[in-house]
């Protein structure tokens, strides 16, 4: 039974080093920085499937927060609306961008204010069995300034849910 358990752990292990699968690009993470008594925020990254496969972000969590939820945008005759959705689909040899106005990870019940400069850790689940741990820093504008930015910094905190 004990060596079952192991040759499981090694075949799974082999497999998943072998096929690489998700890589989140660390610098595209970041986490929207609040105003005073702002109880939600938002955390935005990049996330690569080197896999042949389409594999699917499954759960999310950090240390901020024992509410974090997947979410989207959808347009409702003409309102951008938040939409709370079960998994968001990494393509097959391709990306998602988890981004202002599109897909995001919402952060809920927030105790204190995210100021800029900190670090929230958050650790994404995957659908392969892939979990990614990372520090994403606290921002009050995307890192990139090539981002198709609006310069929207009050997206999250007038929504209602
Ligand atoms: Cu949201």
């Amino acid at each position: 039974m004990k060596l079952f358990f192991a040759l499981t752990l090694l075949l799974f292990g082999s497999l998943t080093s072998a096929s690489e699968g998700i890589m989140i690009s660390e610098e595209s993470a970041w986490a929207r920085a609040t105003p005073p008594g702002s109880k939600t925020t938002a955390i935005y990254l990049t996330v690569m499937n080197h896999s042949g496969a389409d594999i699917s972000l499954t759960a999310a969590t950090a240390n901020i927060s024992e509410r974090v939820e997947l979410h989207t945008h959808i347009n409702n005759d003409g309102m951008m609306k938040m939409q709370q959705v079960v998994s968001i689909v990494v393509p097959a040899g391709g990306q998602a961008q988890l981004k202002p106005h599109g897909d995001h990870i919402m952060v809920f019940n927030l105790q204190d204010q995210l100021k800029q400069g900190e670090l929230v850790s958050v650790e994404l689940t995957f659908d392969n069995g892939q979990t990614q741990n990372l520090q994403v820093p606290v921002r009050k504008e995307p890192p990139s300034a090539n981002n198709t930015m609006d310069h929207d910094g009050t997206e999250h905190s007038g929504m209602k849910h």
